[in-house]
């Protein structure tokens, strides 16, 4: 099928020193000669590709700006197409007037992320490069360029890729073995089996530890602070906020509505919610509060539980620790500064991470920093591995995870080895499908619906 040609600002909206209107398609040339006028007389469409000219962009007999025309033809340009990148003085009218004259002379204008969708069709990028692309324009810290780069430069495809290879020859050789048992395949030995199927599922576990620490860092993680009425929650709050954020007060139940404040705590961005205690009560007020902390519980990503270190440990505490669930949660034993009733021991039991602390003392944060940056897995986090680009591809390395486990699962089980190669099919869908490889047009409208116009 023929594609259009189209066309859109490609830098910056705003006042630069130049801005570039790229044009892309079978007719880009063309139509840039029907607006770009050079000084040595020669058209565009008379140079090979990695070619400028020099000239005045002239329309409807007005001259609009100068400007410098770049060739590229087919397929080598970003999108595989032939490209004109028209370079002209930066400015929002200017590049706008020039666009519009392109437009009027046979372009389309392009939608948002439609070149870089074109080059992913055209086959010059697979899809994680392109999500990185968008990381790489979005980027905001040093170590979230450095990984985008990193990906662009394939170094996730080559993961995935790898990771596929070695399931794919497990996969074969397990069907090879059930659909021709009379052919003498050796059979695998479970334990190499066991060994693949665990060896995958630590490297995606590790690519996908790796995405959450860099986002707890890079975005904040939403987190809540929970505990039944008068731990010390609101004081908590305010020692990691600095400033007096929530109303502290020895009534059990003074705080209702969620307090919000984001706080930076070591190197991790927390997105801390102060809740109301929770308990059964009577109170209209007091039961709108908790059922909104109960809501919090489920919206968030990390939990500060705090326990008064001073009483003993009740039912409305247990009440709250069946409430967790999985959710990455820390252990918060306030009020350290006065006698200890609670019993740890139960404390222990329940959770990986125990602090002790007194919030109204600030004593004990060096030790919270610690066990934050444990729960949200940022004390291992390394900029230089290698990182997905972006929710959706976490979200196809998560499914293949659970596919492997369940395959796992299926071996200790002693399940057939058929149940083994389904899962383990399964598994490798989902990583073409993070790479891109058959996917769907579903999805990869989605990823490009995310870019912005010019990309
Ligand atoms: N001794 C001691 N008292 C504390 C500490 N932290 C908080 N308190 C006191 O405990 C009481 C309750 O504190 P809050 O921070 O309001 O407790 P809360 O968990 O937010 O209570 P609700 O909002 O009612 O659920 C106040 O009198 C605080 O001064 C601490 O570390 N040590
Ligand atoms: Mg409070």
């Amino acid at each position: 099928m023929r594609e259009s040609t189209i066309a859109a600002i490609s830098t910056a909206q705003g006042a630069g020193g130049i801005g570039i209107i790229r044009i892309s398609g079978d007719d880009a040339i063309s139509i840039a000669d029907k607006v770009f006028v050079s000084f040595s007389g020669n058209k565009l469409s008379t140079l090979e590709g990695y070619r400028a000219a020099y000239g005045n962009i002239v329309f409807e007999g007005e001259t609009l700006d100068e400007c410098v025309a770049l060739v590229f033809r087919a397929p080598k340009s970003f999108t595989g197409e032939n490209v004109v990148e028209l370079c002209c003085h930066g400015g929002n009218l200017v590049t706008k007037l020039v666009l519009r004259a392109v437009l009027k002379s046979g372009a389309e204008a392009a939608q948002a992320g439609e070149f870089t969708r074109r080059a992913f069709l055209n086959g010059k990028m697979d899809l994680s490069e392109a999500e990185s692309i968008m990381n790489l324009i979005s980027a905001e810290s040093k170590s979230a360029l450095k990984a985008a780069t990193e990906v662009r430069q394939g170094s996730v495809s080559k993961k995935i890729y790898a990771l596929c290879e070695k399931l794919e020859n497990t996969a074969a050789h397990l069907s090879a073995w059930a659909d021709f048992p009379e052919e003498d395949i050796p059979e695998i030995s479970e334990e190499n089996l066991r060994n693949t199927l665990n060896e995958s599922l630590c490297e995606l576990d590790l690519l996908i530890k790796n995405y959450d620490a860099g986002k707890a860092i890079t975005q904040g993680v939403p987190t809540a602070i929970l505990g039944k009425p008068n731990v010390g929650k609101s004081t908590l709050m305010n020692l990691l906020s600095g400033f007096d954020k929530s109303i502290v007060t020895d009534i059990p139940g003074t705080t209702r509505d969620v307090v919000e404040e984001t706080v930076v705590l070591g190197d991790v961005i927390l997105r801390l919610s102060d809740t109301a205690g929770i308990r059964e009560t009577d109170n209209v007020v007091e039961k709108i509060g908790v059922d909104r902390a109960k809501e919090k519980i489920s919206q968030s990503q990390l939990l500060l539980v705090v326990f008064d270190s001073s009483i003993p440990l009740d039912d409305e505490d247990r009440l709250i620790i069946d409430e967790i669930g999985t959710t990455p949660a820390v252990a918060v034993i306030n009020k350290s500064d006065l006698i200890s009733k609670i019993d740890i021991g139960f404390i222990k039991s329940k959770f990986e991470n125990i602090v002790y602390i007194s919030a109204k003392e600030g004593t004990g944060k060096d030790e919270l920093i610690k066990a934050v940056s444990k729960a949200t897995g940022t004390n291992e986090f390394s900029a230089s591995a290698v990182l997905l680009a972006g929710e959706r591809q976490r979200s196809a390395a998560e499914s293949a995870r659970e596919n492997l486990a369940s395959a796992i699962e299926a071996m200790n089980m002693g399940f057939s080895l058929d149940a083994v190669t389904i899962d383990l099919e399964n598994a490798l869908t989902k990583l073409y499908e993070l790479v891109g490889k058959n996917v769907s047009e579903e999805i990869v409208d989605k990823v490009f619906h995310n870019f912005c116009v010019g990309k």
